[in-house]
C-alpha cells in the first residue's frame, strides 16, 4: 500500500492542562487512549515555525512507549511535510544529546519522548517535551500557543500505510517524502565532551587508584556513561551501574537523589569503597554528585564549577556569567560576585536560562533539582557535570570532602534543603498555598525563627533579553539576615499535587560550617510548619523526600 496523508477527524477537542515546567507528563494509559498523543503533536506541528521542508529531531529515554510514538510523530512530521527526521539507534537519545543534535543540525526543533525521573511502564508515566531551534525547551509564548491549538482541535494528518520504521541500525530510509535518518545517538555527544573537558587528565585520575561508581538508574545514560566512563577513560568494568536502560526503569524512580539513589548513596555516604559517586536522572539532564562520606548539595555544586571553570579547557577562558533558578541557594552569587561576574535569578525550569544563554550573558547554570549546565547546549546535561567534576578532581587531586570545605572556608557556607511532600490531596496543597499567599503582606515586619520577615512575595521574573514578565513563581519568605524560605507547587507530578519547601540559612567562613544542614536549619523548619500548618494539612508527619 502507497504511503497516503490521512486527515483524521476528531468528534471533540483535545482539552488537555497547559504544559508544565518540562513538557506534557501523564500516564503511559493516558498517552495510550486514542488520539491523545497524536492530537498534542498535531498542536505543536501546527505552532512550531519551519516544520515544512524542515529538519525534526526525535528521541527519548526508552521508557514504555518510545518506540510507538517514535513511529507516530515520524508519520505525522511526514503528512506535515518535514524533510528530514533525525532519530537514533533504538530511539535511545538523552535530552542533552538531544538538544545538541537539534543545534548540529541545524534542526527547526525536537521532540523529547521522557518524563524525567516519573516512574515508566505501562502503569508508569510518559512525556512528550518540545524543544526549539536553539535546542532548549520551548518559551512560554510557544507552549501557550500549542495549548491554545489543543482547545480547539479537530483533527490531524498522519501518514498511513507506511512500514514500520527500521530503528535498530544507523542508516537513511525514506517515509513518503520525508528522509528518515537513524543516527548513533550517543556518538555526537561523545565529541562535544572530548571538546569540553581534559580527557587525558581525567583518564589519567580513573586509571590510577581512584575508584568511582555511576548509577545509570537502568535509564538513558547507561550507553553514553558505558562509552565514556569505560570506554574512553579507562574506568574499570562495573564502574557503570544499572547501564542497560529498560522500559520500566526496572521499576526504580529513576531520580538522581538521596531517596531514590539509596544505593549509590550508601556506598558512597556508608563505606570508604569509592572517592566519587555520580547518578542521572531518566532522560540524562540531572545529576546528583557524591564524594567519599560527602554529599554534594547542587547549589553547593552550581558554586563549586563557577570557582573552578578554568580548569577545563572548554572554560578556561573564563565565565561570561552565571545564572540559577529561584529556588536555588545564593552559592554561587557569592563565588560570582567575588569572580566580578554577572549572576541572574530565574524562575525553576530551564526555558527561562535560554535567552541568557543565547544572548551571551551567562556560561554556566543551575537549578538545586541536581540539574546543572552551561552554553554547550540548552538542556541541563547530567554526564557533563559528571566529566566537570572529574575534570576538577583530576587537576586538584583532592578528595571532594576538602574541596568542599576549601569552598566554604572561602566563601562561606549556605545551608540548604528542600522538603518535598509529594503526592498530596490537590485541594490540601492548593489550599495551604492559597492561604500562605493571601497571608504574606500582613508577614513583613512579623518575627520567624528569631529573625524578622523582610519580604513576603510571590516571584516574578522579567526576562532582562525580551522584557517578557512570568509571575507566580513561587512564594518567598526572606528573613532579616538574608535566610529565606520558599514554597513551591511542583509543576511535573502526575498524582495529586507536591508541595516542595525550599530552607536556606547563610553562615560566613567565620562561622560554624561543619553542622548537619537539617540541624542548621532546625528553625526555619519548625517556623514554616508551624506558619504554613504543613503536617497538619497535608496529614504528612515528614517529607517524602529530604534534599
Ligand atoms: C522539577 C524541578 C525543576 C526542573 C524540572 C524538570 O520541576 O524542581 O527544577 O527544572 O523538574 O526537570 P517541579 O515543577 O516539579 O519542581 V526534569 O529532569 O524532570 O526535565
Ligand atoms: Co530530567
Amino acid at each position: 500500500m502507497a504511503a497516503t496523508v490521512q486527515q483524521i477527524s476528531l468528534s471533540s477537542p483535545f482539552a488537555d492542562q497547559k504544559p508544565g515546567t518540562s513538557g506534557l507528563r501523564k500516564s503511559s494509559k493516558q498517552f495510550e487512549t486514542p488520539h491523545y498523543l497524536e492530537s498534542f503533536i498535531e498542536s505543536s506541528l501546527r505552532v512550531l515555525p519551519g516544520v515544512a521542508g524542515g529538519t525534526l529531531v526525535v528521541g527519548g529515554d526508552g521508557r514504555y512507549g518510545n518506540r510507538r510514538a517514535i513511529g507516530v510523530i515520524a508519520r505525522m512530521a511526514a503528512a506535515h511535510g518535514v524533510a528530514r527526521l533525525i532519530t537514533t539507534t533504538g530511539g535511545i537519545l538523552s535530552t542533552p544529546a538531544a538538544s545538541h543534535l537539534i543545534r548540529q543540525n541545524g534542526a527547526i526543533g525536537g521532540v523529547i519522548l521522557s518524563a524525567s525521573h516519573n516512574p515508566g511502564g505501562p502503569e508508569g508515566d510518559f512525556g512528550v517535551k518540545i524543544n526549539g531551534a536553539n535546542g532548549g525547551p520551548t518559551p512560554e509564548s510557544i507552549t501557550d500557543a500549542i495549548f491554545a491549538v489543543t482547545q480547539t482541535l479537530d483533527g490531524y494528518r498522519i501518514l498511513e500505510g507506511t512500514p514500520e520504521l527500521a530503528l535498530d541500525q544507523p542508516g537513511s530510509q525514506q517515509l513518503g517524502a520525508m528522509t528518515v535518518e537513524v543516527v548513533d545517538g550517543v556518538e555526537a555527544y561523545v565529541a562535544l565532551m572530548q571538546k569540553l573537558f581534559d580527557f587525558d587528565a581525567i583518564g589519567d585520575l580513573l586509571r590510577g587508584d581512584f575508584p568511582i561508581a555511576f548509577d545509570a538508574m537502568h535509564a538513558v545514560t547507561g550507553p553514553y556513561a558505558t562509552r565514556i566512563l569505560e570506554g574512553l577513560l579507562g574506568a574499570p568494568a562495573g564502574t557503570v551501574r544499572n547501564g542497560t536502560p529498560l522500559e520500566d526503569f526496572g521499576g526504580g524512580h529513576p531520580d538522581p537523589n538521596l531517596t531514590y539513589a539509596h544505593e549509590l548513596a550508601e556506598l558512597l555516604l556508608g563505606s570508604d569503597a569509592y572517592r566519587f559517586g555520580a547518578a542521572c536522572d531518566g532522560d540524562g539532564d540531572r545529576n546528583m554528585i557524591l564524594g567519599q562520606r560527602c554529599f554534594v548539595n547542587p547549589s553547593d555544586s552550581l558554586a563549586v564549577l563557577t570557582a573552578n571553570a578554568t580548569l577545563a579547557p572548554g572554560y578556561a577562558d573564563g565565565l561570561a556569567g552565571v545564572a540559577r533558578s529561584m529556588p536555588t541557594s545564593a552559592a554561587a552569587d557569592v563565588v560570582a560576585k567575588d569572580l566580578g561576574l554577572p549572576c541572574y535569578e530565574t524562575p525553576t525550569g530551564w526555558k527561562f536560562f535560554g535567552n541568557l544563554l543565547d544572548a551571551g550573558r551567562i556560561t554556566l547554570c543551575g537549578e538545586e533539582s541536581f540539574g546543572t549546565g552551561s552554553n554547550h547546549i540548552r538542556e541541563k546535561d547530567g554526564l557533563w557535570a559528571v566529566l566537570f567534576w572529574l575534570n576538577i578532581l583530576a587537576r586538584r587531586r583532592e578528595p571532594v570532602a576538602q574541596i568542599m570545605a576549601e569552598h566554604w572556608n572561602r566563601f562561606g557556607r549556605h545551608y540548604y534543603s528542600r522538603h518535598d511532600y509529594e503526592a498530596i490531596a490537590s485541594e490540601a496543597a492548593h489550599g495551604l498555598y492559597k492561604r500562605v499567599k493571601e497571608m504574606q503582606p500582613a508577614l513583613v515586619g512579623q518575627a520567624f525563627a528569631g529573625r524578622t520577615i523582610a519580604t513576603a512575595d510571590d516571584f516574578a521574573y522579567t526576562d532582562p533579553v525580551d522584557g517578557s514578565l512570568t509571575s507566580g513563581q513561587g512564594l518567598r519568605l526572606l528573613l532579616d539576615d538574608g535566610s529565606r524560605v520558599v514554597l513551591r507547587l511542583s509543576g511535573t507530578g502526575t498524582q495529586g499535587a507536591t508541595l516542595r519547601v525550599y530552607l536556606e540559612s547563610y553562615v560566613p567562613p567565620s562561622g560554624n560550617l561543619a553542622q548537619d544542614p537539617q540541624a542548621a536549619l532546625g528553625d526555619l523548619i519548625n517556623a514554616i510548619d508551624a506558619l504554613a500548618e504543613i503536617k497538619a494539612r497535608t496529614g504528612m508527619d515528614r517529607p517524602t523526600v529530604i534534599t
